[in-house]
C-alpha cells in the first residue's frame, strides 16, 4: 500500500431546494389555499475517522466530493426530498485545513469522530407555511440556500505511541515484526523502508500501544540527505521514542556516534523533539561479545542513557523493552481506547 500523507480536496455541499408556491385545485373547492410544501435540505459533505486506514492514499485519486442538493417543494403539501450526506474517510491523526485561509478545521484523532467539513444548504419555506388570517393567498414562498462549498488541505500525523528512529539498517523494520502485527519489508540494505509503518504492540495488563517503524536517518537529514527529514513530522505526536543503533554501521560509525547523530538531526528538525522521552536500543546482540556490550552499556550510561540490549533474531531483550514502553506510554494516557 501506498502511503501519502498529504492531500487537497475540492468539497461541496448541496443546495437546499426551493419552497414551492401553489394553490389547491380541486373540483368543488374554488379557492383552494396555499398548499406549496418546502424544499428539502441539502446533502453535507463529512469527514469521519477510519481507524482501518493509515494513509490518504484514496484521497490521491479521488479529490471532487459533491453532495446532492435538496429536492424543491411541491405541490399538494408535497415537501422537498433532503438528500444524503457524501462521507470521506480519514485515517485517525487528520488535520484538517482550509485551504483558502490556511486556518485549522479540525484535528480528527478518535476513531469514529466526525466534522461536518461544508453544511447542506437550508431548503426554503413553501407558501402554505405563510397563510394567516389577514394573508389568506400568499403568493411566495422563499429559496433554498446554497450548500458549503470550499477546497481542503489534509495533513497526516500517524498516532503512534512509539516512534523508532535510526540510521538506515539498523534493524527497525525487523523489530517491529517481531515485537508487532506489523510485516514490513526487511533486506540487508540501506533505505528499505520508505514510508512509515504502523503496528500494534500486545503488551500484557491492557497496556496495547502503536509503534510506528519510520524510514532510515541519516546526518545531514535535515539538508536532504537520504530520505530527508520529511517523515519527522509524524513522531511529532509519539509519546516515547526508541533511538535503535547497531554495531556494524561500518566506518566512523558506532552505537554512541550513531545516537549522537541520530538525536542531531531530530533536534535540527524540532527542537521539542529532542526533550520527549526516549530509549535507546542495541539491535544485533547476538552477533557481538558480551565483553562489547558491557562497555557499550557503560559507555552510554556515562551519558545517563540506558542500554537496552536486544535482538530480533534469539528475542533477547524485546519482552522487557516491550514492558518499558508499555509503562511509558500508559504514564500519561487516559483509560485505554476500546479495543477489540
Ligand atoms: N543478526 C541480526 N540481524 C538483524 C537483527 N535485526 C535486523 N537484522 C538485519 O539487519 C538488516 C536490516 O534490517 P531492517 O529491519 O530492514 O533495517 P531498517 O532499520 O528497517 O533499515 P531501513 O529500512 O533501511 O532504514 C536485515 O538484514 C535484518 O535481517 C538482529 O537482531 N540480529
Ligand atoms: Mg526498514
Amino acid at each position: 500500500m501506498r502511503f501519502i500523507d498529504e492531500a487537497t480536496i475540492e468539497i461541496k455541499a448541496g443546495n437546499g431546494g426551493n419552497g414551492c408556491v401553489s394553490f389547491r385545485r380541486e373540483k368543488f373547492i374554488p379557492r383552494g389555499g396555499p398548499d406549496g410544501g418546502d424544499g428539502g435540505n441539502g446533502g453535507d459533505v463529512v469527514m469521519v475517522v477510519d481507524a482501518q486506514l493509515s494513509t490518504l492514499l484514496d484521497l490521491k485519486y479521488r479529490k471532487h466530493f459533491v453532495a446532492k442538493n435538496g429536492e424543491h417543494g411541491r405541490g399538494r403539501q408535497q415537501f422537498g426530498r433532503g438528500a444524503g450526506e457524501v462521507v470521506i474517510r480519514v485515517p485517525p491523526g487528520t488535520a484538517v485545513y482550509d485551504a483558502a485561509t490556511g486556518e485549522l478545521l479540525a484535528d480528527l484523532t478518535e476513531p469514529g469522530e466526525r466534522l461536518v467539513a461544508a453544511r447542506g444548504g437550508r431548503g426554503g419555506r413553501g407558501n402554505m407555511n405563510f397563510a394567516t388570517s389577514t394573508r389568506q393567498a400568499p403568493t411566495f414562498a422563499t429559496p433554498g440556500t446554497k450548500g458549503g462549498e470550499k477546497a481542503l488541505r489534509l495533513e497526516l500525523r500517524l498516532l503512534a505511541d512509539v516512534g523508532i528512529v535510526g540510521f538506515p539498517n539498523a534493524g527497525k523494520s525487523t523489530l517491529i515484526s517481531r515485537i508487532s502485527n506489523a510485516r514490513p519489508k526487511i533486506a540487508d540494505y540501506p533505505f528499505t523502508t520508505l514510508t512509515p509503518n504502523l503496528g500494534v504492540v500486545r503488551a500484557p495488563r491492557d497496556r496495547d500501544f502503536v509503534v510506528a517503524d519510520l524510514p532510515g536517518l541519516i546526518k545531514g537529514a535535515h539538508k536532504g540527505a537520504g530520505l530527508g527529514d520529511r517523515f519527522l513530522k509524524h513522531i511529532e505526536r509519539c509519546k516515547v521514542l526508541v533511538y535503535l543503533v547497531e554495531p556494524h554501521g561500518g566506518e566512523g560509525r558506532g552505537p554512541l556516534t550513531d545516537f549522537d547523530a541520530t538525536a542531531r538531526e531530530l533536534e535540527l528538525y524540532d527542537p521539542a523533539l529532542a526533550a520527549r522521552p526516549s530509549m535507546v536500543a542495541l539491535s544485533k546482540s547476538e552477533t557481538i561479545s558480551d565483553a562489547q556490550i558491557k562497555k557499550l552499556t557503560s559507555a552510554f550510561r556515562r551519558r545517563k542513557k540506558r542500554l537496552f540490549v536486544i535482538s530480533s533474531v534469539t528475542g533477547r531483550g524485546l519482552k522487557e523493552l516491550i514492558n518499558r514502553l508499555a509503562d511509558d506510554v500508559g504514564r500519561d494516557r487516559q483509560p485505554a481506547v476500546g479495543g477489540e
